[in-house]
């Protein structure tokens, strides 16, 4: 499939995304979301890329928000199909082998702030804006807002952020926890990528056991997450990484891992 709307390439193993609209401030519609679910399968069942970045083309928008032009005039089948294939996407995100990171480089709104939500973490520019105005339009978040933001932020900064439909900045996203980092914008994409290698040279299957975990407890009971932990740890040992990472310890000697 070829691409309009987005772009994927390969910097050694990171795998960088970025949603290539900048003309609507790289707003998500079918076209865009079916593309960036093709790609985001591909990613999935590509060995070679370690860790993903997801960025917005253009300097002022992540993404701001699923396309509010096209969705006007959908009929309920249409919007019913877009509703569940960004859903499908997006979740499908949150649960890829490898760590996602979210470089948001301006406006995440609605469905953008639903997708940095759906990354593992996010970094954020100077200029970054965060909300979800879904209220505002007299719809709900519909692509995991409701669900995801509340576990990123805990839930009375999630509810304040969806009740109000306010947009904050990168600043306040910082202290309430929504991004782990705010850079210069041009220093966004060197940040991320330098902790993705740093990410990349650990041991691959542990790192992406280590995300299935964590993953898998957010959204169970402790003690069945504790459960899935031990089978994971047990895991470890069975690949060779464990056991070279643990002789690098004993000898004295930087790690070689070969992810196996
Ligand atoms: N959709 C379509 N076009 C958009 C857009 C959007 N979300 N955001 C911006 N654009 C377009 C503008 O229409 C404009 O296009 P032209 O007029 O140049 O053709 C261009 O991008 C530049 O935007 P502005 O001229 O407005 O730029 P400003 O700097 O003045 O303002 C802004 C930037 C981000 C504050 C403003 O553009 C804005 O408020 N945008 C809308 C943000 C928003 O409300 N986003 C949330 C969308 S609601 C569903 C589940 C979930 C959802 C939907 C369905 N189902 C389960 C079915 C999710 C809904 C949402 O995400």
């Amino acid at each position: 499939m070829s691409y309009n709307n987005i772009k994927f390439e390969k910097d050694g193993v990171i795998g960088i995304l970025t949603i290539d609209r900048p003309k609507a401030l790289n707003a998500l519609n079918t076209e865009t979301v079916t593309e960036l679910n093709d790609c985001v399968g591909k990613i999935e069942n590509d060995p070679e890329v370690k860790v993903v970045i997801i960025t917005g083309g253009g300097s002022k928008s992540f993404v701001a928000g699923a396309d509010i032009v096209e969705m006007s005039t959908k009929n309920a089948v249409e919007g019913r199909f877009f509703g569940k294939i960004a859903q499908d996407t997006f979740t499908r995100i949150e649960n890829l082998p490898q760590p996602v990171i979210a470089a948001v480089n301006g406006y995440a709104l609605g469905g953008g702030c639903e997708l940095a939500c759906a990354c593992d973490f996010r970094y954020a520019s100077e200029n970054a804006k965060f909300g979800q105005p879904e209220v505002g339009l007299g719809i709900t978040p519909g692509f995991g807002g409701t669900q995801r933001l509340p576990r990123v932020v805990g839930r009375g900064y999630g509810k304040e952020l969806i009740y109000t439909a306010s947009m904050i900045d990168a600043e306040e996203a910082h202290r309430i926890g929504l991004v782990n980092k705010v850079v210069p914008q041009e220093q966004l994409m060197d940040e991320a990528k330098k902790t993705a290698k740093k990410i990349a040279s650990n041991a691959k299957i542990a790192v992406q056991l280590a995300k299935a975990a964590i993953n898998r407890g957010i959204n169970c009971d402790v003690i069945t997450g504790i459960a899935y932990e031990d089978e994971v740890f047990g895991l470890c040992f069975a690949t060779e990484d464990q056991k070279e990472g643990m002789a690098a310890f004993v000898e004295k000697r930087k790690a070689n891992f070969t992810d196996k």
